[in-house]
């Protein structure tokens, strides 16, 4: 009995399965971003088991500095931060795609420390990551009040509208802002506005402008784990779809332009091909060298940033950056 043949008849058969059960926004959103031109697939489906697990790895990257930047604003001056909260009534603490929570923690730590009254709501598109925050803060934190949601944003802002009344301060850090096209950013916080009162705070954190080399540098590393994360779309793709994208087929690209300030990342086809979607009936081709576009990652300058809420309904109160001014945490108030 010929073993290999065994098992790869068995891999097929469980693709099959997993591709009959898809989810039908994926499958609908895949299917008109690659019949644009150009091509196109969300970021926010990078986020699976595995591309989850891979983000957590970039954050680690000597190349990528957003993350440790970020961490150690946070870490330098989180009772200041905290007290810009307010202190002294109820709030949900609501964070827009939390992650992994880690830095998170070091604000969570210091408001039970100052005595906070508050709950702490985070949300994210990746449920798998959000149990793994959920058991963390058991045994790190268990005095802390949480309820979590699952989903992407804007299902969570109906949820939130719905289910959680009062005070408000929202987080929204990493520079996730930066990952929406070209005015998403401003219709996003315009959004959030929405959902709450004046007075509610928001905190939001921005990726800003600086030598383009080390930009690009950052989503571009050297051991190749950023290539891995945007390419893991591909293999998501394959499983979740009955896709069959040859990985080797397909390479990994990144520039940064310093005129708009946007790194840009494509998934490129090396060769003219056609790849099948076995669970939609439906196939695509593909160009030599044709690009699929998968993710923006907006700059900014600081008067971008100020004007950006000036926009949107709310008025910076305070910036909080490191010495060499990589990133900000900007905190907003609701007018
Ligand atoms: C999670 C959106 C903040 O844009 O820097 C990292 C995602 N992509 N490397 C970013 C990402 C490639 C990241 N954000």
């Amino acid at each position: 009995m010929d073993l290999r043949l065994n098992t790869s008849n068995a891999n097929q058969t469980s693709e099959l399965v997993n591709a009959m059960n898809y989810d039908p926004e994926l499958a609908r959103d895949v299917q008109e971003g690659l019949k644009q031109t150009p091509k196109r697939i969300s970021s926010k489906y990078f986020y699976d088991g595995a591309g989850s697990k891979l983000f957590q790895q970039i954050m680690e990257l000597p190349e990528y500095y957003p993350t440790r930047t970020e961490f150690k604003i946070l870490e330098e001056q989180q009772a200041e931060i905290s007290r810009f909260f307010g202190l002294s009534d109820f709030f949900h603490l609501v964070e827009l795609g939390a992650g992994d929570g880690l830095k998170t923690k070091i604000l969570l730590r210091q408001l039970l420390h100052m005595k906070a009254d508050f709950e702490y709501v985070p949300v994210d598109i990746s449920g798998d990551i959000l149990k793994l925050l959920d058991s963390s803060l058991k045994t790190e934190l268990p005095a802390l009040k949480t309820d979590s949601f699952t989903g992407d944003y804007f299902k969570a802002l109906h949820w939130l509208q719905k289910n959680k009344e009062g005070r408000k301060v929202v987080l929204f850090l990493g520079s996730n802002i930066g990952n929406f096209e070209d005015g998403g950013d401003l219709e996003f916080l315009q959004e959030i506005r929405k959902y709450l009162n004046p007075e509610d705070k928001v905190l939001v954190g921005f990726d800003l402008r600086k030598d383009p080399r080390t930009i690009r540098q950052a989503y571009d590393d050297a051991a190749g784990v950023t290539a891995a994360f945007n390419l893991n779309l591909l293999k998501r793709l394959n499983r979740e779809l009955g896709a069959d994208f040859n990985l080797n087929q397909f390479e990994h690209f990144t520039d940064y332009d310093p005129l708009s300030g946007v790194v840009k990342s494509y998934i490129v086809s090396k060769k003219q091909q056609t790849v099948t979607f076995s669970a939609l009936n439906h196939s695509i081709s593909f160009a030599a060298w044709e690009a699929i576009h998968t993710e923006n990652s907006h700059k900014y300058t600081p008067v971008q940033i100020e004007e950006l809420g000036e926009k949107a309904g709310l008025k910076t109160e305070q910036f909080f950056t490191d010495e060499k001014h990589y990133f900000a945490d900007v905190l907003f108030r609701v007018i």
